[in-house]
């Protein structure tokens, strides 16, 4: 079988951007995709994805946030594509939830640009209708990354470094070989590796059925909505939101690349899946749930449907994400999954992962990400 440094499995956000950076580490890498490469039956399509700095998840977040968005700017400029867009971020929640003093706490902790907003001065600002106790810290600093250009632009910059990827082949297996490394089954054939980075999304629990206990695959829907007033919504002076609201906290986008205004369901109301489901059928629930939000909160945007899409969440117990060599196998590397938010982060990691592949270390503290704190 043909031989590699390192084998990606997974070509979606986290696994496009670890074969960039290891092919432009001068690593013979091979990347596995078991759909086309750039396909929406995972986790990064429906063309946008939320980048916020003050991460009321976490502060240690920040750090690893700060570097992805430098990398989207620089790998934009370098394909001639932007891949991050500056519109901002705007959290609103109920004061006192958590939400908006996290997002503060981050900010303060790492002095970064931000705004309090109360509920008239949001109201003011933009087009919601909002709670009386909602409040909001707006980031000037945030906004979002065109995923699905991302993941076909780090792909062809991995090509360009030499990088061989393989879309529709799937991965049946992995196992040890005699001398430290892997050997990778696929219904194409065999190749072997010193390295195995895991990265398949929400397939990790059947590529590594230990994770199958520490994981969980829902399903989530992405709205796209006509505005009765598009200008509204225009990215020159709409952001990227969270809105924790009395029906889910949801989420959203300016206007880009689709007439519609575009609404995430429920950050915490993904409905248990199976991922080899053949179609991606959107929930009726959520999008009765979608609806229910315009209609309250964001009624200039309350117009005919324009698309669903499903995606899926993988998420961890604690909803951090994993990034680690997996116990027995120190030459296995796992990323995935990443609880729902992790899309963002992806051009650091796939930094992270070249790292962790080639010299064992990282430059980032991925400590929070790490196996044992499942046993
Ligand atoms: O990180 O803002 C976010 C987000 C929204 C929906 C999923 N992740």
């Amino acid at each position: 079988s043909k031989t590699f440094d390192v084998i990606v499995a997974g070509i979606g956000g986290m696994g496009s951007t670890a074969c960039y950076q290891l092919a432009k580490r001068g690593v013979r890498v091979l990347g596995l995709e078991k759909f086309e490469i750039g396909h929406a039956m995972g986790s990064s399509h429906g063309l946008t994805r939320i980048l916020r700095l003050a991460y009321f998840e976490g502060e240690a977040y920040v750090p690893l946030v700060q570097r992805a968005r430098e990398l989207w700017i620089e790998t934009g400029k370098l394909t001639g594509e932007p891949l991050f867009f500056e519109v901002g971020a705007l959290d609103i929640a109920h004061e006192g939830s958590g939400i908006v003093e996290k997002a503060l706490e981050a900010s303060q902790a790492h002095g970064l640009e931000h705004e309090l907003l109360d509920r008239d001065a949001i109201e003011a600002r933009y087009p919601f209708t909002l709670d009386r106790n909602h409040v909001g810290l707006y980031q000037p600093q945030s906004g979002f990354v065109a995923s699905e250009r991302a993941i076909l632009a780090h792909t062809a910059l991995a090509l360009h470094h030499g990088a061989e990827i393989h879309g529709c082949e799937a991965m049946l297996g992995w196992e040890p070989t005699a001398g430290g490394g892997v050997r990778v089954t696929t219904d194409r054939g065999s190749y072997e590796a010193g390295r195995l980075i895991l990265s398949p999304g929400a397939w990790i629990g059947e590529l590594v059925p230990t994770l199958k206990p520490s994981t969980e695959v829902v399903l989530q829907t992405l709205g796209w909505f006509a505005p009765a007033r598009p200008s509204l919504f225009d990215l020159s002076h709409f952001p990227v939101f969270t809105l924790e609201a009395d029906e889910g906290h949801f989420y959203g986008f300016p206007l880009w690349q689709h007439p519609g205004f575009k609404l995430g369901s429920p950050h915490y109301g993904g409905e248990a899946y199976d991922p080899d489901t053949p179609s991606r059928e959107p929930s009726p629930r959520h999008r009765e749930q979608l609806r229910a939000c315009l209609a309250k909160h964001i009624p200039g945007a309350n117009g005919d449907l324009l698309g669903l899409k499903a995606c899926m969440y993988t998420m961890t117990p604690d909803e951090h994400f994993i990034i680690d060599t997996l116990p027995g196998h120190e030459q296995v590397i796992v990323a995935s999954p990443c609880s729902g938010h992790g899309y963002k982060f992806a051009s650091a990691v796939g930094e992270a992962l070249a790292e962790l592949a080639t010299t064992g270390s990282s430059r980032f503290d991925l400590g929070m990400f790490g196996l044992s704190r499942f046993s």
